[in-house]
């Protein structure tokens, strides 16, 4: 570590320190793009480090709801602003119980350079609650969505900051969030993305996020000549982003073994093939019911309660749940078994021991500000169609994702290969790859745009 770097580092420690998942994010980019700031004085000189570590802007509100028996309950709702100096702060909402500042800031600046890759113009932001969904009536949910609304609609706006989903926010709940932005400030505008096709959505948004991370995987597995056809894939989850993830896989003919919840992992060593992949679907998205069930509808499946699938001999990992599902000693578990390859679905999946020893043992892996962007770069075809009022046809956005992942993958690849010394013939380093293109781009505009 650099004097700047350590001691920007430490000040970000010190003013954070109850902030564990943010210090870790902040961590990681601080030490992997050390060489460009060696190289260029100028982001030191124009204190671009301790500026871009620092929120533009957090709201922090109350949301009050009732609950069908009529019982007043109270969540707390957030929106951190992290960054426009490239475009309006865009990022999705969390709802999960575990939400807090801390994990919000993670995820709004891991935003910034993701949102950066994608060549779009947007800036980085994340919001949420501590509301659970799981459990609720649909009326439930509605209630909270609108009174959530009601404090974040002051602050967003199709120019000014975008939401989207994440953990716990799909369709049901943009659908519900528009509906109150639409109401109160009598505007249809495309203030949020992943919205219903017949009202102003993009075609390919639901699997974009999936998708992208497979045709990452893919371009990674094409520096060594091999392909994901054949192989045997571990995926953890089954939301949005597993789902659509297990279909592509599925399509390029690699045998998916394992999907999980936060209650357990089923192991099918047949493969969840796109018929079983279905009734995922029905179950996670219709009933809303819990992965245990897959064990009881077909035979040959198990279900390990309380286990994540990092046990599980695999070609290709995809952790698709949340962050820091993988530590060290899985990781250590994934390479031992013979995993070549690791792409991130979910932000941050692997934490600082695990990524090491990715790092160490030169498999490939895509680290989650590449290997997942195809989400929000969706997103930027969304807010583009909307501005045009215009829809795209299906081949039309998912060949722009498509271009989209290979780019990000080529840009990361030119970066880690220029600075990065760890880098050889037959080896990438994509997390600094990536950092430090998502980084550059971001720092500039900042310089452009003076101290603000
Ligand atoms: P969903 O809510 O659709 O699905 C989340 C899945 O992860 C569920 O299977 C859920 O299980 C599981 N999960 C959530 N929290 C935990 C936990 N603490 N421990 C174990 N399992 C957990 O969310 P998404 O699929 O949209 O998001 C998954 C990941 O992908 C997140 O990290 C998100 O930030 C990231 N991501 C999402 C994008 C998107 O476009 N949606 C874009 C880029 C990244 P259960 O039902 O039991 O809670
Ligand atoms: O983490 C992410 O990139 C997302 N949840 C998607 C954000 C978006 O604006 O589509």
């Amino acid at each position: 570590m650099t004097e700047y770097t350590t001691r920007v580092l430490n000040a970000v420690r010190t003013k954070n320190a109850n902030e564990p998942e943010f210090l870790q994010a902040v961590q990681e980019v601080i030490s992997t793009i050390e060489p460009v700031l060696t190289a260029h004085k100028k982001y030191e000189d124009n204190c671009i480090l301790e500026r871009i570590t620092e929120p533009e802007r957090t709201i922090i509100f109350r949301v009050p709801w009732t609950d069908d028996e009529g019982h007043i309950r109270i969540n707390r709702g957030f929106r951190v602003e992290f960054n426009s100096a490239i475009g309006p702060y865009k990022g999705g909402l969390r709802f999960h119980p575990s939400v807090n500042l801390g994990i919000l800031k993670f995820l709004g600046f891991e935003q910034v350079f993701k949102n950066s890759l994608t060549t779009l113009a947007m800036g980085g932001g994340k919001g949420g609650s501590d509301f659970d969904p799981k459990g609720k009536s649909d009326a439930e949910v509605m209630r909270f969505c609108q009174s959530f609304m009601t404090e974040l609609q002051r602050h967003i706006g199709a120019d000014t900051d975008v939401p989207a989903g994440d953990i716990g926010v799909g369709g049901r709940e943009i659908g519900y969030l528009f509906g109150q932005y639409k109401r109160l400030r009598n505007e249809f505008t495309g203030v949020l993305t992943g919205k219903a096709l017949n009202w102003g959505g993009s075609l390919i948004r639901p699997e974009a996020t999936g998708y992208g991370c497979v045709y990452f995987a893919q371009n990674m597995l094409a520096t060594r000549g091999d392909d994901v056809s054949g192989k045997v894939c571990t995926v953890s989850g089954s939301g949005n982003v597993a789902q659509y993830l297990v279909e592509k896989l599925n399509q390029l003919g690699a045998k998916v073994v394992t999907m999980s919840d936060s209650n357990g992992t089923i192991y099918d060593p047949a493969g969840i093939d796109a018929e079983k992949l279905a009734w995922v679907m029905e179950l996670k998205n219709v009933r809303r019911g819990r992965i245990k069930e897959y064990a009881e509808q077909f035979a040959g499946s198990q279900y390990m309660e309380g286990q994540r699938p990092w046990s599980i001999p695999c070609d290709c990992a995809f952790p698709c749940a949340t962050q820091n599902e993988i530590n060290g000693r899985e990781a250590e578990t994934l390479v031992k078994n013979g995993c070549k390859l690791v792409a991130e679905g979910a932000n941050m999946p692997t934490d600082l021991d695990g990524i090491n020893v990715y790092l160490q043992s030169k498999i490939l892996y895509g680290p989650a500000k590449a290997a997942n962007a195809g989400g929000v770069a969706v997103s930027g075809l969304e807010m583009a169609q909307n501005s045009q009022r215009l829809n795209w046809t299906r081949e039309e956005v998912d060949t722009k994702l498509f271009d989209i992942m290979k780019n990000i993958h080529e840009n990361a690849y030119k970066h880690a290969h220029e600075y990065s010394a760890d880098c050889t013939a037959d080896f990438t380093n994509y997390v600094a790859g990536a950092n430090i293109a998502g980084f550059v781009k971001v720092a500039d505009a900042m310089i452009d745009q003076g101290l603000v």
